[in-house]
């Protein structure tokens, strides 16, 4: 029998960029959502899990919210709004950068936590970037277009207020009933099986190192994943929408791949617990983002 008394899903909702995984990666403790400067890293919707006391919250990364311009791009949107529907709370996460103002994005969401009558606290993110004074203003628009349980500023990158969120949050959970379980085991902390994982950290990788379009037309696959003595050996494919953007995947004498792979094994190796050898191919498959074979055959 687990201690365990309440457990709930919550979905983390905002623009690209604000912090969305971060916050997930920071709140559960591991780094399980690939994160990155640039906007639309998140593609899929992410479980991460936190079992703490008498709580499991289990939360749900979303994409960010942004107006698509590929067939991809419309299913991240439905994502975003199908993790919507059944969740029991929800976290809006904004950044104050500029003016005080609800932006699109956030404006459609709000119009959809209405909608479904959604618990929702407001993050707001970043807070080891942003003069304190600086809040208020947005503090008054937000806390004027929805009745936000709270607002609470945050940073993911210094876990300042976290546990001011964690226990708001707490009170958000549903109680579970006599007998019933809780989601996830206790040591639990995805529904991400290793090798999407694996994928994803290359992914991320190249988040970090191309430029413009080129990382946002990247797709990675992991091919094969045996696990032997204490080691893994992984195969990922990485796949580019156009031919002439394999060569600077790939990079003067193999160097951006060689670079990126390192980068990722060793992350790998950290959430694994395993040492692992790490294999990357480079594939073209024109235009894939357009494609909804393309797009089921990876994933999304
Ligand atoms: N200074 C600072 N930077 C942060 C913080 N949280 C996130 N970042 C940075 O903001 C950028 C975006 O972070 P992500 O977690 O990928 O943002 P996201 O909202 O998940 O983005 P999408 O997946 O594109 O929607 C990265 O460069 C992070 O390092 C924070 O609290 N403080
Ligand atoms: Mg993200």
């Amino acid at each position: 029998m687990s201690d365990i008394k309440r457990c709930g899903t919550v979905s983390l909702l905002g623009r690209p960029n604000v912090g969305k995984s971060s916050l997930m990666n920071a709140l559960i403790g591991e780094k399980i959502a690939i994160v990155s400067p640039k906007p639309q890293t998140t593609r899929n919707r992410i479980v991460g899990v936190l079992t703490e006391g008498e709580n499991q919250f289990v939360f749900m990364d979303t994409p960010g919210l942004h107006a698509p311009k590929s067939k991809l791009g419309d299913r991240m949107v439905k994502t975003v709004y199908e993790t919507c529907e059944d969740v029991d709370a929800a976290l809006l996460v904004i950044e104050c950068r500029g003016e005080a103002r609800i932006g699109k994005p956030e404006a459609l969401l709000i119009e959809r936590l209405k909608a479904m009558e959604l618990p929702a606290i407001l993050v707001i993110n970043k807070t080891d970037i942003a003069e304190k004074s600086a809040l208020l203003p947005w503090i008054a628009l937000y806390a004027a277009a929805y009745d936000f349980r709270e607002i609470i500023p945050v940073s993911a990158k210094t876990g300042e207020g976290l546990d001011d969120l964690v226990s708001s949050l707490a009170g958000l959970l549903p109680p579970l009933e006599e007998g019933e379980e809780p989601l996830f085991p206790e040591d639990e902390l995805t529904d991400q099986p290793e090798r999407v994982i694996a994928a994803e950290f290359v992914r991320e990788r190249l988040l970090w190192h191309l430029e413009k379009e080129i990382p946002h037309g990247v797709a990675t696959q992991t091919e094969s994943f045996e696990e032997k003595d204490g080691v893994c050996e992984i195969a990922v494919v990485i796949v580019a929408e156009k031919q002439s953007h394999k060569g600077i995947i790939i990079g003067k004498q193999g160097s951006l791949l060689k670079k990126a792979g390192t980068e990722a094994r060793l992350e790998m190796e950290k959430l694994f617990g395993c040492r692992v050898y790490l294999t990357l191919y480079v594939r073209v498959k024109d235009d894939w983002r357009n494609s909804d074979f393309m797009l089921k055959e990876f994933g999304y």
